[in-house]
């Protein structure tokens, strides 16, 4: 399956796993490599010596190329930025605000750059810094999110940019890959997905809850402080939305949501913790290794796109 990403990117097929943090440690990241997609390191919110340790183990693993999602918000992001060139790491992509400033680094060590955007403004900015590729991630997504749904977004990003764009956000099958590559997309990233692959080491409470989430159990908090967060509905998004709703402060909010996804992750406290997923979490119920979804999720792809031809 050939496209501008495979090619830019030297891997099989157009598939991103997307780079959760807490979630997407070097197993995950290797055995979508291994599978011919890309596979990302999560740097989430861990220090520098935590990701540098990863890449090690990664790259151990794996001959092929795989990539860090570095989470902007993380205080150790620039020695994490400064590790993906010392450590020759091929591919980076972004989230939760603007790489600009590291920009001139990556692309003078031949670093590809695929910045996660939530808006048309934002994806001619990067294009115009020097990014690569973009992913245009739609707030169906689970995690930090934006305002504009994948449907409207990815359009209108392919129609503003003349670099390759990568949809993500509400996409877990077939369908939404063939659907993705009909906006104009060149490939897709999926979280959700791969939230329930074999190879994806978090605690077993988390892979059930997603399992049996259905459409509607998904919430988003922090609309009020300017960092909406989606995940699935417990007592902690109930609490939150509570608070929200009463006018309580950042700071309290914070307090609640503190630590989190580290709770729901590694402690499995699907209760108190945040157990973030995307909306199409309803559509994910299998657990299967990481090459069973890429080949399944393609074959499907295939299948619809010639299906829906012959109708017309
Ligand atoms: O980053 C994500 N998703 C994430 S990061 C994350 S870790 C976290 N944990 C607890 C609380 C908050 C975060 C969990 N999920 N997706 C990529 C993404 N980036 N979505 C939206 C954006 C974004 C937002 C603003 C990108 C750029 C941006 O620009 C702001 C600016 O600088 O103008």
């Amino acid at each position: 399956m050939k496209t501008r990403i495979t090619e830019l990117l030297g891997i099989e097929y157009p598939i991103v796993q997307g780079g959760m943090a807490w979630v997407a440690d070097y197993h995950l990241a290797a055995a979508v490599a291994g599978a011919g997609g890309l596979g990302l390191i999560g740097a989430g919110g861990a220090p520098a010596s935590a990701v540098i340790e990863q890449i090690k183990q990664c790259k151990a693993l794996t001959d092929k190329p795989f990539g860090v999602n570095i989470m902007l918000l993380n205080p150790e992001a620039d020695a994490i930025a400064q590790a993906i060139v010392d450590m020759g790491v091929k591919v980076v992509t972004t989230g939760a605000g603007s790489p600009e400033k590291y920009m001139a680094m990556w692309k003078e060590a031949g670093v590809k750059v695929i910045p996660v955007v939530a808006s048309v403004a934002m994806a001619k900015r990067m294009e115009r810094c020097g990014a690569d590729a973009l992913v245009a991630e739609g707030t169906e997504s689970g995690g930090h999110i934006g305002e504009l749904t994948t449907m409207a977004l990815v359009p209108q990003v392919v129609d503003a940019v003349s670099i390759p764009v990568i949809a993500a956000g509400g996409i877990a099958d077939g369908r939404g890959f063939a659907a993705a590559l009909m906006l104009g997309a060149c490939g897709v990233q999926m979280g959700t997905r791969f939230l329930v692959a074999k190879e994806t080491n978090i605690h077993a409470n988390y892979k059930e809850r997603v399992e049996k989430a259905s459409d509607i159990d998904t919430q988003v908090t922090g609309r009020s402080t300017g960092h909406p967060v989606r995940a699935l509905r417990n007592a902690m998004t109930r609490q939150y939305l509570k608070l929200e709703k009463e006018g309580a402060g950042f700071e309290e909010l914070e307090y609640l949501t503190l630590g989190g996804l580290r709770k729901a992750v590694v402690d499995g406290d699907v209760k108190n913790g945040s157990v973030m997923a995307g909306q199409i979490a309803g559509l994910v119920n299998r657990q299967q290794t990481c090459a069973e979804i890429i080949q399944e999720i393609t074959d499907e792809a295939k299948q619809v796109m010639s299906d829906r031809c012959k109708l017309l």
